[in-house]
């Protein structure tokens, strides 16, 4: 079999370590960049960090016993990424610079396109391409006008220095509270121009000590109880609560979170600025230990007014105040359901992906979907993304697909049933009512048509799920 991955983020690279474990040493991985790393390549603004602790995200078969916080900065994990990709051998695999433009299927495999032109043939090819990589600028008028620098906090230029600058964020999700929290103390001033309150789960992020690491360095069975303790937190606690399938645990993580702002944030009208109008966990939690600190201090602003738009000295709202900037840094997300865009993918009987996809994304299990045979997605639609540790996601859903191409090489294609694939949807859109996405929120996990883009359903439930391919839910074709 030949094989094509598109991105070297975290999905491509565990989808290459799993099939080079069930023997498929060719395959190229696909990459638009110069870098691999995906996510962690493209955001490196101030105070990055994964929000999962970091002796959690990492990939089953790589521990890593150098983690130098509780959960480490991004340029840790995209160093880490570097290395495992180079262990495995995936490293020499990527064709870099190399945007994945059109796939077509063809002679029972898929014609791969990329920006430089046909690149060839393939067997299967596995969409790793990532969820959260088109940066979502703001529908605010005047953007262009303003006089200052700015940027999408995932296109940050390392060259920045806003020591003693006027710099506004807008947004105020995981990222511009993590920007908050780290500028605050160097700018001359900050203002964060807050649309909707996030609640705030303390997670202390103290540093890992060289002792630690030693032990872990001379105790890697000690270092893996220590990922299965967490994991076991993370997915079964953290993940079940927010699903609705633990709700003892929810519980106490509403609470953590309304006495986190109830003490540490002194003044009642800030507090209520903060307090957000919907259930915990409705968008997804934002985890720090510091950013509460931050707003509060001197040199930082909470503006919780309309914006009315950007003008070439600043931030002009609604009530006519100006809100004058040296830098401003939209942190306002991504386009979260655009999976597998702009990418051209014509599959069987002229079927193509965008268009099937017009009315939402939806998949087989995330990772197929009916007329495109051997065509495989890690972090398709409906992946867990508000719940689990996307290395564990990504590591379940690499393992199902590897499988499905060992079956592919027996027999030649496979794709999912289209009645099993409509059942799996309906029953997936019936237990979203039950979680607390749906509960009262605007959030990224809502697609166009309203439809939240995770998954319902626990972790020991995904993790079954993925244990083997039901191969009566495919069509299997010569
Ligand atoms: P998010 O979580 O999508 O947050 C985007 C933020 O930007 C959020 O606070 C939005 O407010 C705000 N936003 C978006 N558009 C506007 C406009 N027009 N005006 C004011 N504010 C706006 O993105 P992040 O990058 O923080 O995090 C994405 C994920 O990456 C995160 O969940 C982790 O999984 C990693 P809103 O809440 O919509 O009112």
């Amino acid at each position: 079999m030949r094989v094509a991955i598109i991105g070297s983020g975290a999905s491509g690279i565990a989808a290459a370590y799993y099939l080079k474990q069930a023997g498929f040493a060719d395959f190229t991985l696909f990459e638009k960049s110069d870098d691999l790393g995906g996510t962690w390549r493209d955001n490196r603004y101030p105070g990055v960090a994964c929000d999962v602790p970091s002796h959690l995200y990492r990939f089953t078969f790589a521990p890593n016993a150098e983690w130098t916080r509780r959960c480490s900065p991004g340029a840790e994990i995209q160093a880490y990424m570097r290395d495992v990709a180079k262990q495995i051998g995936a490293f020499e695999k990527i064709a870099f610079n190399h945007e994945v433009t059109k796939v077509q299927f063809a002679d029972g495999g898929w014609e791969v396109e990329t920006s430089k032109g046909p690149y060839g043939h393939f067997d299967a090819v596995i969409s790793a391409s990532g969820a959260l990589h088109h940066p979502k600028m703001p529908n605010i008028d005047g953007i262009e006008s303003f006089l200052g620098r700015s940027c999408h906090s995932a296109q940050w230029d390392d060259a920045t220095d806003l020591t003693g600058k006027r710099v506004g964020v807008i947004g105020s999700g995981s990222t511009g509270t993590q920007i908050t929290a780290t500028l605050a103390d160097h700018v001359q001033s900050l203002t964060l121009f807050q649309r909707t309150a996030q609640w705030i789960m303390p997670l202390p992020n103290y540093p890992i000590a060289e002792e630690k690491r030693q032990e872990y360095r001379d105790d890697p069975a000690k270092m893996d109880g220590y990922y299965h303790y967490l994991a076991g937190r993370f997915n079964e606690v953290f993940g079940d609560a927010v699903s609705g399938h633990n709700p003892e645990a929810y519980e106490h993580m509403a609470e953590a979170c309304e006495e986190n702002l109830r003490t540490s944030v002194t003044d009642p009208e800030l507090r209520a600025k903060l307090t957000p109008d919907y259930a915990v966990g409705c968008k997804r939690l934002v985890l720090s230990d510091s950013f509460y600190e931050a707003i509060q201090r001197p040199n930082a602003t909470l503006e919780t007014g309309a914006i009315s738009k950007v003008e070439q000295n600043g931030v002009r709202m609604e009530d006519g105040s100006l809100h004058e900037l040296d830098y401003l840094i939209y942190a306002t997300g991504f386009h979260a359901h655009s999976l597998c865009h702009p990418m051209h993918i014509a599959g069987r009987d002229g079927r193509v992906l965008a268009e099937e996809w017009a009315d939402g994304n939806y998949a087989y299990r995330s990772v197929a979907v009916p007329g495109f045979p051997n065509w495989f997605m890690i972090g398709g639609p409906n992946s867990p993304i508000g719940n689990f540790s996307y290395l564990m996601t990504a590591e379940h859903q690499a393992k199902y697909v590897v499988s499905l191409i060992k079956e592919a090489s027996i027999s030649g294609t496979v794709e999912p049933k289209p009645d099993v694939t409509d059942a799996y949807n309906a029953e997936l859109r019936e237990a979203m009512n039950g979680t607390i996405w749906v509960s009262g929120c605007d959030s990224w996990y809502f697609d166009k048509q309203g439809r939240v883009a995770s998954y319902p359903w626990s972790f020991s439930r995904f993790a079954e799920e993925m244990q083997t391919p039901n191969l009566a839910d495919f069509h299997i074709r010569p």
